[in-house]
């Protein structure tokens, strides 16, 4: 038996995709939610959806004095978060690196390296104070194998697999768990990202196979926080059946 009701959730990217997804699915286990990202308007949407006590916080993770400010002013009535599932991040572009823009990397870097630490390192003194929490960050496949033209994005998921096994290092003294949820090809707005709006381009990388869904995800996430409290789950690996490492795919 599950018994998270009533646990504070905080999630970023809960606009789209996956984080949305974790949202619908902590939401039905009666956990009370706050969900960021940068698209108010998708949360105002989504919260009007859920069927639990939410709150929604307008950011940018890769502002580190608006994280810092969001996190420190939430009421007292939400700041002893129990879970966090860091989930805000994006790959830009898919070229050599020797070809690739700048701006591109900055923002993978900023926003899925810079946006974890700076969310994490608000949020996880308050975890040890309270001697209490899990962390889930979600990773990739791309953190365990580099494809080519991937570079970057993969240089950015190694890191998130890197600081998901310092942190629970760090935290060895307390009962805080930390996981990481790594997937292969899930079908959410992350290819539309990726080619900057490009949905020909897209959709071509889900044709002719059936790639995970962001409820798959979200299933895996609830699983890692669901064990009995001596059990952490370090780290899941989760492909559609279809895949079977980052450039091996069966298309029919
Ligand atoms: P989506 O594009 O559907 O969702 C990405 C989410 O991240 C959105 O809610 C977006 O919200 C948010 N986000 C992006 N940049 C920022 C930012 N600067 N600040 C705050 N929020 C931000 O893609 P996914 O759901 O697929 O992606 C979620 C995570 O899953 C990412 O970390 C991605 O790397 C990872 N992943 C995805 C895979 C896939 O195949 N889809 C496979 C493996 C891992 P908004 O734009 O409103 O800010
Ligand atoms: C997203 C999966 O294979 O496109 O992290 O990098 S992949």
């Amino acid at each position: 038996m599950r018994n998270l009701k009533d646990k504070i959730v905080f999630i970023t990217g809960a606009s789209s995709g996956i984080g949305r997804a974790c949202a619908e699915v902590f939401a039905a286990e009666g956990c009370r939610l706050i969900l960021s990202a940068r698209r108010y308007e998708r949360l105002k949407q989504l919260i009007s959806e859920l069927d639990t006590e939410s709150i929604i916080i307008e950011l940018d993770v890769r502002d580190q004095k608006k994280v810092k400010q969001a996190i420190r002013s939430l009421d007292k009535s939400w700041s002893d978060i129990d879970i966090l599932i860091n989930n805000a991040g994006l790959a830009r572009g898919l070229s050599k690196l020797h070809e690739g823009e700048l701006s591109d990397w900055e923002e993978m870097i900023d926003t899925n390296v810079k946006g974890l630490l700076y969310v994490s390192r608000e949020i996880i003194p308050g975890m040890v104070k309270r001697n209490r929490g899990h962390i889930v960050n979600i990773g990739s496949i791309a953190g365990h194998e580099v494809y080519p033209n991937g570079n970057v994005y993969c240089a950015t998921k190694h890191a998130v697999d890197a600081l998901t096994r310092g942190i629970r290092m760090d935290l060895v003294d307390t009962p805080i768990r930390v996981s990481t949820v790594d997937p292969g090809l899930v079908d959410t707005e992350f290819s539309k990202v990726r080619f900057h709006g490009d949905s020909d381009r897209s959709k071509k990388v889900y044709t002719g196979m059936q790639p995970l869904t962001g409820e798959d995800i979200a299933d895996t996430v609830l699983y890692c926080v669901s064990r009995p409290e001596h059990v952490q789950i370090a780290e899941v690996i989760i492909l559609p059946t279809a895949q079977k490492s980052s450039g091996i795919v069966s298309r029919k």
